[in-house]
């Protein structure tokens, strides 16, 4: 196992390749910062952060929303997409369109050109909140790739191999850093340590993750 973490607050502007197609790009989401965290509180008067059921009826401690024409969704039927809120039965929010253009160019950075999301999770973690290792398998087309961007208090990102008993490499993301991959490294096992305490200027004590794809 890896204990290696990579990234200790490098200057922004800095591409960092974790695996040939997973790159963190630090800080790239800087000159949106006001667009997305106005995005944030519209998205969520809409479609309030929820904490939902894996199927095996673990509540998940992480809180979730979505926007755009897909939402992801999960309960005792399982982890899927979802065209409605079950909260409100309403169709999702739309994704905010400056959001568009920075997942977009954030992917054109990371060499995958023409993303277009049709899905944007918000994720909400308070302190201690964690994602235990994962696949992002619930899209149709695995050929585009998933723009992350991070918000808030800094985490501890897992990323490992194709099994869940691969070894995995840790990278810190801190606010505004957006990560980005896909092709080879798009079913990599990964996921969050428990959010350490602290307090973020703008967001206080929660870390708020934006993971653009294309599920449909
Ligand atoms: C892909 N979210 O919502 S995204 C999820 O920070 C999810 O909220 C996390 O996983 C979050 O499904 C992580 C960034 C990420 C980190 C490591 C990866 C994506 C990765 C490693 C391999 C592949
Ligand atoms: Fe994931």
């Amino acid at each position: 196992m890896s204990q290696l973490e990579l990234g200790f607050r490098p200057a922004d502007g800095g591409a960092e390749q974790v695996f040939a197609r997973a790159v963190v790009l630090r800080g790239f989401a800087r000159k949106y910062e006001a667009a997305l965290i106005e995005g944030v509180d519209r998205v969520v008067a809409q479609a309030p952060f929820r904490q939902m059921f894996t199927p095996g009826g673990r509540r998940m401690s992480v809180g979730l929303a979505s926007c755009g024409t897909l939402g992801w969704v999960t309960d005792a039927q399982g982890y899927r997409y979802s065209r409605q809120d079950p909260h409100t039965g309403r169709p999702w929010p739309p994704i905010p369109v400056g959001w568009l253009e920075l997942a977009a160019a954030a992917a054109a950075a990371a060499d995958f050109s023409d993303f277009e999301p049709d899905a944007c999770l918000v994720n909400r973690y308070g302190i201690g909140a964690r994602m235990s290792l994962h696949q992002d398998r619930n899209e149709r087309d695995f050929g585009a790739p998933i723009v992350s961007v991070s918000l808030g208090l800094s985490a501890v990102f897992m990323m490992g191999g194709l099994c869940r008993s691969d070894p995995t490499v840790r990278v810190r993301l801190n606010h505004c850093d957006v990560m980005v991959w896909g092709a080879e490294d798009r079913l990599r096992f990964h996921g969050v340590r428990p959010i350490e305490s602290g307090h973020h200027d703008r967001l206080g004590a929660c870390r708020i993750n934006l993971t653009f794809r294309k599920a449909g």
